[in-house]
């Protein structure tokens, strides 16, 4: 995916704006897919699937499951009842990457953004922007979640305002973190709930099992003062206790005098710790269970 926040002119994008409506919006054209893109998805996720199981939150799974999408490209109509039943959510296609601004106001509403392109045969393991599969399947089973879709919500909502105090990278490290790499403490294991994670093979298994990592308490103001890297895994993880503490951590919050206070300094690079901080390690979590 792309980095959140960054500038683009259209014309690095790979996708195809000249049809989009005001608000970037396309027609997904469902039928248009190939058989060769039905298969690409199906391997993509016949393999993250399995991955999921032992590796993705709870969540995560239960959305999967309920989306039936194993047998090619979703129909985003489709798809999309299934998700409009779960919290009131829309799908929305569009041509890729889009301006914060319109990014912001369709999660405000309730509408995510979905690229209706798939990557190439020799992107299976990583590419740089936004696809379907890295935006279904990653994205979407959370939003069946009500709890994080009530956050993602809010967190669209909270754009505007760090727009006018001009914080958006501030908080677009909120989605990063979270969102897009976020891990959850389940059943006494480390598990993945961002999309950025459960849509890639190696960042799976890596992020929840690497034993060297940084993983950190979930904690909103380390997150919003914290650099991260887009072209590689993430040198630092951010666990949350349960999905609530979304909501408790963040929707309560009031972001202005943080973002007041900070957004001329510096961020902490991603890859060491800082004074406070409390790594969680594997170990650790190993011990809780056998105390509990
Ligand atoms: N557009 N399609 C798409 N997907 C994103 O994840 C995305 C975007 N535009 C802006 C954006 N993300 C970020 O700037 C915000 O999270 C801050
Ligand atoms: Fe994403």
């Amino acid at each position: 995916m792309k980095k959140p926040g960054s500038a683009n002119s259209s014309n690095e994008l790979r996708g195809d704006y000249s049809q989009a409506r005001a608000d970037y919006s396309v027609p997904q054209d469902h039928a248009a897919y190939s058989d060769a893109e039905h298969d690409r998805w199906c391997r993509l996720y016949g393999r993250q699937v399995g991955l999921a199981e032992k590796h993705a939150a709870r969540a995560f799974r239960e959305g999967l499951a309920r989306l039936d999408c194993a047998d090619g490209i979703p129909d985003f109509d489709q798809a999309g009842a299934i998700l409009t039943d779960a919290t009131g959510w829309r799908i929305v296609a569009v041509p890729g990457f889009i301006p914060d601004e319109i990014f912001f106001d369709h999660l405000a509403n309730r509408r995510f953004p979905v690229t209706r392109w798939i990557r190439e045969e020799h992107e299976l393991d990583y590419l740089v922007e936004p696809d379907v599969f890295h935006d279904f399947f990653g994205h979407v089973p959370m939003l069946l979640d009500p709890v994080f879709a009530d956050f993602m919500a809010a967190y669209g909502a909270a754009g505007a305002r760090a727009r006018a105090m001009d914080a958006v990278p501030m908080l677009a490290r909120i989605y990063w973190y979270t969102v897009e790499f976020g891990l959850i403490r389940e059943e006494g294991e480390i598990r993945a709930y961002g999309a950025g994670i459960v849509s890639s093979a190696g960042e799976t298994v890596f992020s929840t099992t690497d034993p060297d990592v940084l993983r950190l308490r979930f904690d909103p103001v380390r997150i919003m003062r914290t650099a991260y890297a887009i072209d590689d895994f993430q040198s630092t993880y951010f666990v949350i206790d349960d999905l609530q503490q979304l909501i408790t951590g963040l929707v309560d919050l009031d972001f202005g005098p943080i973002y007041q206070r900070y957004r001329e300094t510096q961020p902490f690079p991603a890859d060491r710790l800082q004074d406070g901080d409390a790594p969680i390690t594997l170990n650790k979590i190993a011990e809780d269970i056998a105390h509990d």
